[in-house]
């Protein structure tokens, strides 16, 4: 069956969208804007918008008698070749809304499947959507069967083609078992290579359509996803390595995950047929929510992500809230109230480039919360010791001297007991509560070493390519304002100001004033 059919010209349309009363005009708004751009991606001009606010919808027509007359006049007058309407029609209402109209009636779900239908590339994404079409169209079947392929081309007949019409719904119901068969399929198989793959920290990038995950994907990793100002421009998931450099210097690879956006009102049986699309952000360990913060309606947007996510049954996830496309917010005030009242956000332009080390700071600060880090130290006579620590963990750093070899250690926290079980006698200290990417040597830094006037500064570390600097004051309780008073002598942005357990203090700074 072939589901795919391309458009030519693009087609006059009106939109519709129904409010309850006094329900706030903005909002309704809003979302004929994103129905408008829902349509635009389906290959369709809007010609015209219309809003009606109702008690109830009407269960014969949905819209009232007066807009069911306006609409009609208006198809005439401006030769309308569909009315696609924000809420889902019942099979009744589309098929009387046809026949008042005389030209094709739609809902936001069959919109959505049909636009899905022409972005799916691959066998595993053409499958799924096939599954959740029919699914839509079998209680609509007597509508396709007065209305179907020869009278209209176009939006909305991407559907089952012309061998389909002449067939009954037993046989479309064979055809349902037999793409849930293969999608198993697909399933199992991919679900074998997941298992296959080694155990690298995973992140997904999820979010509203359009939010820019496949850009930051791009952007860090070079994976060439199609990148678009569409709507649903991925529908696969692509998965790519790459690569930190961590605290110690040491490359840390992870992977990271681009897979389908979300939207207001996700057609339910679209995301059960998604189910191993998005299988990859069930199973990653870390998910980063991508949110277009230049968009008015982010809140909603935000909430629907975190509704969507829960229907999938994906959460107690550690997830990092991502506010994309800054570089558009050109109001400072603007910028400062987003940040302001999104304490736990990052924002970012994955266009431009732009806080692009803060995200990774924090993406390493996640993995770290995970990981435990010890330094030991054995005696040159303890060698079989030293090496069966390589063997079995990941040494991150080694330093041999006169009379000891220390070695830094990662270990994951569930394997924690384990490790202090077995190198008690070893373990020197636990290298826990530090900043993503200083530099460790054997007293616990590295750095060129500059003293300040009064001696309080022992090290700095610079980290160009990450562009933050990093400061410690040793063996001297500082007040805050002292502390930043010495930080200001450097000419440096306090970032971070804390004190370790004993009497260090560090103090972590970015850019120069
Ligand atoms: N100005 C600006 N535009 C951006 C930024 N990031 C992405 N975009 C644009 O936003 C549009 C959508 O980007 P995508 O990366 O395709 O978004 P997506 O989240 O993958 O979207 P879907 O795959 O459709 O769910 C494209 O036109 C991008 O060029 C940004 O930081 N600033
Ligand atoms: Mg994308």
């Amino acid at each position: 069956m072939e589901l795919i059919n391309n458009i030519t010209s693009p087609e006059k349309c009106i939109i519709v969208g129904i409010g309850r009363k006094n329900s706030d005009r903005e909002i309704a708004k809003e979302h004929l804007d994103e129905l408008e751009l829902l349509a635009k991606t389906a290959g369709a001009e809007v010609l015209e918008r219309i809003y009606q606010e109702l008690e109830k919808p009407n269960p014969a027509t949905a819209i009232g008698k007066g807009k069911v007359q306006e609409i009609k006049e208006l198809i005439q007058e401006k030769y309308i070749q569909l009315v696609i309407f924000d809420d889902d029609l019942t099979p009744v209402q589309a098929r009387n809304l046809e026949k008042e109209f005389n030209v094709k009636v739609m809902d936001r779900t069959g919109l959505i499947l049909d636009i899905f239908a022409q972005h799916a590339r691959t066998n595993e994404a053409k499958t799924q959507v096939e599954l959740a079409q029919l699914e839509y169209l079998l209680p609509r079947l007597t509508r396709m069967w007065t209305h179907l392929s020869k009278q209209y081309g176009g939006i909305g007949t991407k559907g089952p083609g012309e061998t389909q019409i002449e067939s009954d719904r037993r046989l479309i119901r064979r055809r349902i078992q037999k793409l849930k068969a293969k999608l198993e399929e697909i399933d199992t198989q991919k679900e074998q290579q997941r298992k296959g793959r080694n155990t690298l920290p995973r992140f997904a990038l999820i979010g509203y359509t359009n939010a820019g995950k496949s850009t930051l994907m791009n952007l860090l990793t070079n994976a060439d996803v199609l990148v678009e100002d569409k709507l649903f421009a991925t529908l696969d998931t692509t998965v790519r390595a790459f690569e930190f450099t961590d605290e110690f210097g040491k490359a840390t690879k992870i992977l990271i995950s681009d897979t389908v956006g979300f939207i207001r009102k996700l057609p339910a049986n679209l995301v059960a047929s998604f189910r191993s699309t998005l299988a990859e952000a069930r199973e990653a360990d870390y998910l980063l929510h991508i949110i277009d913060s230049s968009e008015k309606n982010y809140i909603e947007h935000i909430k629907t992500v975190e509704e969507t996510l829960k229907s999938l049954n994906i959460k107690d996830k550690p997830i990092l809230k991502v506010f994309n496309k800054i570089d558009l917010i050109q109001d400072k005030h603007d910028l400062q109230q987003l940040i302001e009242s999104n304490p736990d956000g990052i924002f970012i332009s994955a266009q431009r480039g732009i806080n692009i080390p803060k995200l990774l700071q924090e993406m390493q600060k996640l993995i770290n919360n995970r990981i435990d880090v010890f330094k030991l130290e054995f005696n040159w006579n303890e060698m079989d010791k030293v090496s069966q620590i390589y063997s079995k963990w990941d040494v991150v750093k080694r330093f041999d001297e006169d009379n000891k070899i220390s070695l830094i250690v990662k270990v994951p926290n569930e394997q924690k007991e384990k490790f202090i079980n077995q190198y008690s006698r070893y373990i020197m200290d636990m290298l826990n509560d530090r900043p993503a990417n200083e530099e460790t040597n054997s007293d616990g830094l590295e750095a060129n070493d500059k003293k300040s006037d009064d001696g309080y500064v022992k090290n700095i570390i610079r980290d160009t390519r990450r562009d933050i600097r990093y400061v410690v004051y040793s063996n001297h309780k500082l007040s805050r304002r002292e502390m930043l008073d010495e930080v200001k002598k450097f000419n440096y942005n306090p970032l971070n100001i804390r004190q370790k357990p004993g009497t260090t203090i560090e103090i972590y700074a970015e850019g120069i004033k």
